[in-house]
């Protein structure tokens, strides 16, 4: 968000309170909005342009017990813009509503809905709260992109007519944020999971630790946020989670139907411990701070109890104040720490997640060790042939797909692009669009694929503006690759459903990049 929300949000209302939306004037034969235009692109979409529904002043939400927390979600979402009551109601009473209803859909599973829309009222069916969840995401963008706005819209509110049927191909559709390289504050990170959360993303990591910062309070070790959480890259400030501060992101991650898996990476990334705490070196003496951008330099002494007693305390704690059922142990670029010892380390690690009810997962280096099938390597390198890696997919372990060179959300679009970096690749909106995540590693096909992960790493990125100009419009393109059948995969097609979501980018503040790519209108 470059300017304030409220003088861009001030341009859009002007636009919308003159007229027609801009769509409806150009062509009666293409609707402004539509089922089949959904992103991620739905299973199966059916438009009905005789079956549009007006919300007005009398409309309700109806929500089956056990979907009250979605139907206040949806009333929170609606409200602001329209200006309506719409009371949360019992099932069945009658007047025109949307209804949120829970039923037993076996072609629907966990996260998937039904969606229909009427001229009598809009029907939302799902097995789960996640589903009515994914399904309001849905809806929300057959809605004029005016809903997103913060105060009174004085205007016609259509939802465009027709059904859906939706699943996800993946379970795991995931987004990460490196708050260690530069810090966010919890603000910042509730903002970034309002944006991720239209788009399904149901699972965040938070990249908690690194060679140039701490961010999470250990009460056993107290230092390692009060002076390890000091630095940022360049010798930017700092800052870190209080323990209360996690607990609310996470909770506030979950009323958004997202799960937050923290990481601590180690052995190596480790220097901010390190120069923190001069027992956690080998000759007991602290490293200097850093706060360049070299990687691969630190490691932990592999030989030493006390780093042992260290990590046991960390994955204590954040054990105990994390639902969710991983803890990433990081384990990339280890580069000084020698061959054995790595191993050596993951097989003292690894059981002590596991002491703590957790499970593991880890930069795909870790699947060099033997891994609990339980275990989910994150897959970060440009494809092809991976022995490890295809060894646990043979064994059982589920592989997280995010291939820097069309995943990572830091490197540049172009050579232009003032953020980011190039090593892995420049991921242009289409070449992060182009691929498939079940042919990317040899021997890891769909049944071996957990999901796909969008990281964004922030050694050159500082504010929420930085965020969303690297995330937008990539981030919505991996989401439907984790989401949406492969059969619905068309960059031409993507291209055109995914210009129409930039109204509701503008409406909502998100300075995103408007790629040559895309004809944005
Ligand atoms: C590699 S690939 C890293 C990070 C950097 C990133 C920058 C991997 C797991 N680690 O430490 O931040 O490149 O693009």
């Amino acid at each position: 968000m470059r300017l304030s929300r409220a003088v861009s949000t001030a341009a859009i209302v002007s636009l919308t309170a003159v007229g027609l939306p801009a769509a409806a004037a150009a062509s009666p034969a293409a609707p402004e909005r539509s089922v089949t235009d959904v992103v991620p692109a739905p299973v199966s979409a059916k438009a009905d342009p005789r079956g549009d529904f007006k919300l007005t002043p009398f409309t309700v939400i109806s929500a089956d017990r056990g979907a009250g927390q979605v139907a206040d979600y949806l009333r929170g979402l609606l409200r602001p813009a329209t200006g309506y009551p719409l009371p949360v109601v019992p099932r069945s009473w009658g007047v025109p509503a949307i209804s949120l209803q829970l039923g037993h859909d076996a072609r629907i599973g966990t996260e998937g809905y039904e969606l229909k829309v009427g001229r009598d009222g809009v029907s939302l069916k799902a097995n789960t709260a996640d589903g009515l969840f994914e399904g309001v995401q849905s809806l929300r963008q057959l809605l004029p992109s005016a809903i997103d706005a913060k105060r009174v819209q004085h205007r016609t509110w259509t939802v465009a007519g027709g059904s859906i049927l939706d699943y996800p191909r993946f379970g795991e559709r995931g987004a990460m944020l490196d708050v260690a390289r530069h810090f966010f504050k919890p603000d910042q990170v509730k903002l970034y999971i309002d944006q991720i959360a239209q788009y399904k993303i149901n699972t965040l990591h938070l990249h908690l630790a690194d060679d140039q910062g701490w961010r999470i309070e250990i009460k056993s070790w107290p230092k390692l946020a009060t002076v390890g959480g000091k630095t940022a890259v360049d010798g930017d400030p700092g800052g870190y989670y209080t323990q209360k501060q996690y607990q609310d992101i996470v909770a506030y991650a979950a009323s958004r139907h997202i799960t937050v898996i923290p990481e601590i990476d180690m052995p190596g990334h480790t220097n901010a411990a390190q120069s923190t705490y001069a027992e956690l070196n080998c000759d007991g003496k602290a490293v200097p701070v850093r706060t360049d951008t070299e990687v691969g330099y630190s490691s932990l002494c592999i030989s030493s109890p006390i780093t042992y007693k260290f990590v046991d305390d960390v994955v204590r704690e954040l054990a105990a104040i994390t639902p969710g059922q991983y803890l990433h142990i990081g384990g990339d670029e280890a580069h000084a720490t020698p061959p054995a010892d790595y191993l050596t380390f993951q097989q003292k690690v690894q059981p002590i997640v596991a002491k703590y009810g957790k499970k593991v997962t880890g930069w795909h280096e870790i699947a060099k060790s033997t891994l609990p099938v339980s275990a989910v390597p994150q897959y970060w390198d440009f494809g092809g042939d991976n022995e490890s890696v295809a060894a646990a997919a043979a064994r059982g372990n589920k592989i997280l797909m995010s291939p820097a060179n069309y995943a990572y959300l830091d490197m540049k679009y172009n050579p232009e692009t003032p953020l980011g970096q190039d090593w892995a690749a420049l991921v242009e909106v289409k070449d992060g669009y182009g691929w498939d995540p079940a042919s990317l590693v040899t021997g890891v096909g769909e049944k071996q694929v957990a999901g796909v992960e969008a990281p964004l790493w922030t050694e050159t990125i500082r504010t929420s503006d930085d965020i969303e100009y690297m995330a937008f419009p990539r981030l919505p393109g991996i989401a439907e690759i984790g989401w949406s059948p492969k059969s619905t995969h068309n960059w031409d097609a993507y291209r055109q459903r995914l210009a129409k979501q930039a109204p509701r980018w503008v409406t909502q503040g998100i300075d995103f990049y408007r790629s040559p790519q895309v004809d944005w209108k």
